[in-house]
């Protein structure tokens, strides 16, 4: 018997086979968790669909998360269907491109206000319409995050004060939580080759100093994260919350 039979779970950030949230879903739906999705805007509808049919899903549903009502819509539709969920990933982010290059001290306010809203803020829009349906069952949030948030990474720009943003946000989240017995974690991944990091100038680079500089010298797989997000939505992490737990090769660790 699966870790997770029985439970269900609702996923955000499913773009095509390479997004993080896809190797998430095969994981936790291989535990035996019943899965729902979301897509962000029409072009993803046709990709989505396919991904979640082929795990057995039958709720797929739009959510661009700057749309108040598409998210109140995504959860009504999760309460009539299901009456409660267990598990919430929010593995999603968005700037505008000409904000993830050059320098810092050139963002905008238009883009700044942007990259929070749907990277940072998108998160506690989310939980909050969750938790009522998780009260009471021990439900569990993760999200997506990445060590720009802490260290200066050349191009991350506005991407990295909305990562510590999300950080932060996932403290409070937690500490609001916790008594009602929901948990909220983040993953701190390394860099991996999806949609999200196409187009990136050095990205290349990037990869070849963790392969050089990790612990474990090598990049990391939407796999390994997938690992951990089982973790920690699972009752193996029961007595962890407000935590970054880093997928990255132990990138982060080292000094020098
Ligand atoms: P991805 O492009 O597959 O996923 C990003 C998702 O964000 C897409 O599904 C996209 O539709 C969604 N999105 C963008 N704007 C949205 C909006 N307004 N409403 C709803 N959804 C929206 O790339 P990924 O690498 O799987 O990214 C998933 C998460 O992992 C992101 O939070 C990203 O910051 C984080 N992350 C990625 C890496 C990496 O190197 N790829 C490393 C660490 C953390
Ligand atoms: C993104 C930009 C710059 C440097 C980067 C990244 N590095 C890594 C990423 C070093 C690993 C990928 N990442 C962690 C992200 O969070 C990406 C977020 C993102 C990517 C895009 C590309 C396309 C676009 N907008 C985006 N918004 C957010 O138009």
């Amino acid at each position: 018997m699966g870790l997770l039979e029985g439970k269900k779970g609702v996923i955000f950030g499913v773009a095509n086979e390479r997004s993080i949230a896809w190797a998430i879903a095969q994981r936790l739906s291989s535990e035996g968790m019943e899965l729902a999705f979301t897509y962000a805007g029409e072009a993803f509808e046709k990709r989505v669909t396919p991904l979640a049919r082929s795990i057995g899903s039958k709720i797929i549903l739009p959510c661009d998360v700057t749309n108040d009502g598409q998210i109140d819509a995504v959860f009504e539709t999760l309460k009539k269907e299901w009456g409660g969920l267990d598990a919430l990933v929010h593995s999603l982010a968005f700037a505008k491109k000409e904000e993830l290059k050059g320098e810092f001290l050139s963002t905008s306010r238009e883009g700044f206000a942007l990259a929070l809203d749907v990277s940072a803020y998108s998160l506690v829009a989310l939980v909050k319409r969750a938790a009522p349906l998780m009260e009471g069952r021990g439900g569990a949030v993760i999200t997506l995050s990445y060590y720009g948030s802490e260290k200066v990474i050349p191009n991350y720009n506005v991407m990295g004060v909305a990562k510590a943003a999300l950080e932060a946000s996932v403290r409070y989240l937690a500490a609001d939580l916790g008594p009602k017995g929901i948990r909220v974690n983040t993953i701190s991944a390394g860099p991996v080759k999806t949609l999200a990091a196409m187009g990136i100038s050095g990205f290349g680079d990037i990869l070849g100093s963790v392969e050089a500089k990790a612990p474990l010298r090598r990049n990391i797989t939407q796999e390994d994260v997938a690992g951990t997000a089982l973790y920690l939505l699972s009752p193996l992490s029961s007595g962890v919350t407000g935590e970054i737990i880093y997928v990255d090769s132990g990138y982060n660790v080292i000094g020098f």
